[in-house]
């Protein structure tokens, strides 16, 4: 398996191993089915893909231990993993690696297609829990209850609900991350991890049981972004399914594909024209300018929508700003009082997400876009320290390096 960077995360993620299996398969698609098998196999009898699946290896903070997930019915016994999920993007890694395979042929062509034909029933099983056990609200929106199943974990677009957190007592913690990482400024603060350690204890006190999370936890937001990849996520599905022969299951992805979009759409506020997540707990919606207000971008469904967010997303307050060095999105405009060049999600841009952004660009039919993107990623990319996300002001790498989706992007690019 491959870890998502060789020492600051010594684990399997749940979406960097979708995007690191896409740059294995150039190599081999044999290496690449394993590393998605690997997460598969993981997977929660709800349908759930964890956000981590636990190496042996020591070194990371939260561990498996701290997590608390061992007797979860849910969980496959044989694996130790987290007990939260991450932004859907598996079925874009296994169409993906199909069609390459595919161009391929032979036997690598046959592994595929059969991983893809026993991949068909997870990925639905998946999909469906995220759009129903996720919405409890029936507002086709996926909720999430820790910033970590958004990806984006410090983003500005949680300040205000991890405000609202309360920690009755001090929690422990043992942090690595910035042991590894020099530059403290890279990583969240030990105010922001209290907050994730509770959230954490709350879910496990009910042993992460969906029936009983939604009372217990105090984070409860959809989030407009990971819905707007489930969304594509769906729509890869179904074409895979198509591909397979299999009709009934395209169909419903199809119409789990048009809910997640119609959900995004419905989260654009009339005012600021940018897409919003909503506060269930607080009843509000979230407007905070970030990388993920120009989510339609990536679901579609709305040309007019999808054109303003085009046009923001290059424009002088976003890629386009003249304080960047290269004009690639930054996770928060560099005009925003909030902006960190260097802090994690709150201003740096991420190869891995540039390359998701290029592929919903290329999907359709922007090819212009997508290449621009793609030729100043790989210029970033030069340095060959391949950070795990870069001050978009210097060029300079931030956070971890050698993280393997920020090379796996990279290779699939270029191969
Ligand atoms: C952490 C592995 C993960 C990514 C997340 C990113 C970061 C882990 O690293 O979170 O401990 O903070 O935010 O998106 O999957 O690369």
């Amino acid at each position: 398996m491959v870890t998502a960077a060789p020492k600051l995360y010594p684990h399997q993620w749940s979406w960097d191993a979708a995007l690191i299996s896409i740059g294995l398969a150039h190599m081999s698609i044999p290496r690449a089915l394993r590393e998605l098998e690997n997460l598969f196999r993981a997977q929660w009898s709800t349908g759930m893909i964890p956000h981590i699946v636990f190496s042996d290896v020591p070194g990371y903070f939260p561990g498996p231990d701290v997590w608390s997930t061992d007797t979860v019915p849910a969980k496959p016994h044989d694996v130790r993993t987290s007990g939260i999920c991450q932004p859907p993007v598996h079925a874009i890694a296994v169409a993906r690696i199909l069609d390459l395979a595919v161009a391929k042929g032979g036997e690598d062509r046959r592994l595929a297609e059969d991983f893809a034909r026993t991949s068909l029933d997870r990925l639905v099983a998946w999909h469906q829990w995220l759009m129903t056990v996720r919405d409890p609200s029936g507002l086709d929106l996926v909720e999430i209850h820790h910033g970590w199943e958004s990806g984006m974990d410090n983003s500005p677009r949680w300040d205000e609900a991890y405000a609202n957190v309360v920690v009755p007592e001090p929690i422990p913690m043992a942090r690595h991350d910035i042991k590894v990482v020099g530059n403290i400024e890279d990583r969240p603060t030990d105010r922001e991890y209290q907050r994730y350690l509770q959230l954490m204890r709350e879910m496990a006190s009910v042993n992460f049981d969906d029936a009983q999370i939604n009372d217990v936890v105090q984070f409860r937001i959809t989030d407009v972004f990971l819905t707007a990849v489930l969304a594509l996520a769906c729509d890869e599905t179904a074409r895979l399914a198509e591909l397979l022969g299999r009709e009934d299951v395209a169909d419903g992805q199809r119409a789990l594909a048009d809910r997640a979009r119609r959900g995004v759409l419905s989260c654009v506020s009339p005012d600021t024209g940018r897409c919003r997540d909503f506060d269930v707990r607080a009843g509000q919606w979230v407007d905070v300018p970030t990388i993920a207000s120009w989510s339609v971008l990536v679901s579609g469904g709305d040309d007019a929508v999808w054109a303003d967010h085009r046009a923001a997303l290059v424009g002088e307050h976003w890629a386009g700003h003249p304080s960047l060095r290269f004009p690639l999105p930054p996770t928060v405009s560099p005009d925003d009082p909030g902006f960190r060049p260097r802090t994690y999600w709150r201003g740096p841009t991420w190869p891995f997400l540039n390359w998701l952004l290029t592929w919903a660009l290329a999907r359709r039919g922007d090819r212009a876009l997508a290449a621009t993107w793609r030729d100043a990623t790989l210029e970033l990319l030069g340095d060959g320290a391949f950070g795990e996300y870069y001050d978009p002001q210097t060029g300079q790498p931030a956070g971890s390096h050698d993280q393997s989706w920020t090379a796996a992007v990279a290779i699939d690019w270029i191969a």
